[in-house]
């Protein structure tokens, strides 16, 4: 009987948001309530700056050195294709995989920039075909209250011009993948949302595996 049943697969869970939002911090704490729970759980996060391609990334998030708008946005995307399959195994395998930032913000901050020959539309293309998350929680703070935690660092980005337009642009892209989106408050206390976050993150996974009724 037990071989005759199917592999349970994971969950792809994606965490987004804007800069401060909590993101590394709520994907920690979900990882480890999901391990506690007695889950197989691996947490990603984007850009994943080990690899050659984030190497470049890495330096130029520092402002170390210069990219073409259109040149980084494409190495942000295949820093994402680079660890493709390997997020298609471990959830195959019945493993979670949980993501810290993925191909909205990708598109959302390349197209912030507003360079005339990279829309959002445009953006989003070389996303197309990654693996789809099964959810994706969406990390909603105001401008004000993401000004208190520890206000912006040195990386490009970390600008009022640039953030406004991010969070606006969320706004248009998490309207067109509504089915996937879950907004989660993230202006309350760490422990108020971490609650709620693993409370959708578990009925995620339960709904997996759910069995369906009999019909008639
Ligand atoms: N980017 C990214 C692209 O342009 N294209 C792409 O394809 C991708 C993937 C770096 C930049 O790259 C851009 C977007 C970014 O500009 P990153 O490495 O994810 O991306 O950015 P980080 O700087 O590491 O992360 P963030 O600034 O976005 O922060 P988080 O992860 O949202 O927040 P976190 O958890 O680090 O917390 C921030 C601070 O707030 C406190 C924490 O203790 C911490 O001090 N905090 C709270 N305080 C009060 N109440 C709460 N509920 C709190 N939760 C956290
Ligand atoms: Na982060």
């Amino acid at each position: 009987l037990l071989e005759s049943q199917p592999m349970r697969r994971g969950a792809l869970i994606i965490v987004e948001g804007l800069d401060r939002a909590g993101k590394s911090s709520q994907c920690e704490l979900l990882r480890d309530q999901l391990l506690t729970k007695g889950h197989a759980v691996e947490y990603i996060r984007f850009p994943d700056r080990t690899t050659p391609i984030g190497k470049l990334i890495d330096s130029y998030l520092r402002n170390a050195s210069h990219q073409d708008d259109h040149s980084i946005h494409l190495l942000f995307s295949a820093n994402r294709w680079e660890l493709a399959k390997h997020i298609q195994d471990t959830v195959a395998n019945g493993t979670t995989v949980i993501v810290d930032r993925y191909s909205y913000s990708g598109a959302v901050y390349s197209a912030a920039k507003a360079n005339p020959t990279l829309s959002l539309e445009w953006a989003w293309q070389p996303e197309v075909g990654l693996p789809r998350p099964d959810i994706c929680l969406f990390l909603s703070i105001s401008p004000e209250e993401a000004a208190k935690r520890g206000g912006f660092g040195a990386e490009r980005y970390e600008n009022e011009t640039m953030q406004s337009r991010v969070r606006q642009l969320f706004g248009t892209l998490l309207d067109r993948q509504r089915d996937d989106v879950c907004v989660i408050d993230a202006g309350r206390t760490v422990d108020e949302v971490s609650e709620e976050i693993v409370d959708v993150a578990v009925k995620c996974i339960s709904r997996l595996d759910a069995i369906g009724p009999l019909r008639a």
